[in-house]
């Protein structure tokens, strides 16, 4: 029997899964030689530790392995049910917490190298009795590709932003709906056939890559904004999504809408925030997500050979 120490959180109802010492070397290099590893040779991982029968669809992994850069402390890989992420915000934030809660670290300043960059990672004071959880993560540079695209769909003419946030993203606002817990159906059904709609047209991110979260905005009386959030394995996120605001803070500064240093709040469409501010380094936006973790469960996954399951279901 295989058995893989994991640790579960969740950042604003979203969940992450953090294996600390995966079973296998990834042979060293940058993380994103790690990953694509990882993802050739090691996919088994993935999917035992985030499908059913062990994980679900909204689960998100994240693996710690060695990083290259001699200024980061950890390398990670985030990995959902359908394949990898860029780097992951509400992630960050629960590999953070969850390191503190192992007492591997305290409060201050941790680098992480990621596939699409290094972050910085603020583990705040605990406030009170406990670890502490609340994080400050320092992303890769945010920027807007292409400002209201025209998409068809049912009959009818939405826009959206395409931007990255260390994922790629678009951003719709005229899509009609009400962003609310109630109305998670349709809010799901229009996002994947909006994906579907722009991808269809030829619409891509850089180098041609795949534009593989929606996010669609509303209302709320709460925060700045409320917004849903749709992932590349048609899960939405619960969090208010750390890549998706960053996104979103690239393309609230091209507007005039905020100004660096200024603290935008985002809401989830389940209620939980997301504080975030950018600043602009050399020409670059580079955003800041601050959330809070909670500890969830820790455990063993075990792996019977002759389970026609092991490997999950996929
Ligand atoms: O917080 O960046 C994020 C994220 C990406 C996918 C799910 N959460």
């Amino acid at each position: 029997m295989q058995s893989i120490p994991y640790l579960d959180s969740h950042t604003g109802g979203e969940p992450t899964r953090l294996i600390e010492q995966l079973p296998f070397d990834l042979g060293g290099g940058t993380v994103a030689e790690q990953l694509a590893r990882l993802r050739a040779e090691h996919d088994d991982l993935r999917a035992l530790a985030i499908n059913e029968p062990r994980g679900s669809d909204v689960l998100v992994g994240a693996c710690l392995v060695q990083p290259v850069d001699p200024g980061c402390q950890f390398g990670v890989i985030f990995f959902n049910n359908v394949g990898y992420l860029g780097m992951c915000g509400h992630g960050t934030i629960g590999v953070v917490a969850s390191l503190a809660y192992r007492g591997r670290i305290g409060p201050g300043v941790i680098r992480l190298e990621t596939p699409v960059g290094v972050v910085e990672a603020t583990l705040h004071p605990a406030e009170g009795a406990g670890h502490p959880n609340r994080v400050s993560v320092r992303n890769v540079p945010a920027y807007r590709l292409h400002t209201r695209v025209a998409v068809e769909i049912d009959g009818r003419v939405v826009h959206g932003d395409v931007a990255w946030g260390g994922n790629w993203f678009f951003l719709c606002h005229d899509h009609g709906l009400t962003v609310a817990p109630e109305n998670l159906e349709p809010l799901t059904d229009f996002a994947w056939r909006l994906r579907e709609a722009y991808s269809a047209s030829g619409l891509t991110g850089t180098a041609g890559a795949v534009i593989d979260h929606v996010e669609l905005f509303g209302q709320t009386p709460n925060a700045d904004s409320r917004s849903f959030v749709l992932c590349p394995g048609k899960a939405y996120d619960r969090s208010p999504c750390g890549t998706g605001t960053s996104a979103k803070l690239a393309c609230l500064l091209d507007d005039g809408v905020i100004a660096a240093g200024q603290t935008w709040r985002q809401e989830s469409v389940i209620g939980s925030v997301f504080e975030g501010r950018v600043e602009v380094v050399d020409g670059q936006v580079v955003p800041t997500i601050t959330g809070e973790a909670w500890m969830m469960a820790e455990g063993t996954l075990l792996i019977d050979p002759r389970d026609p399951f092991k490997t999950g279901i996929r």
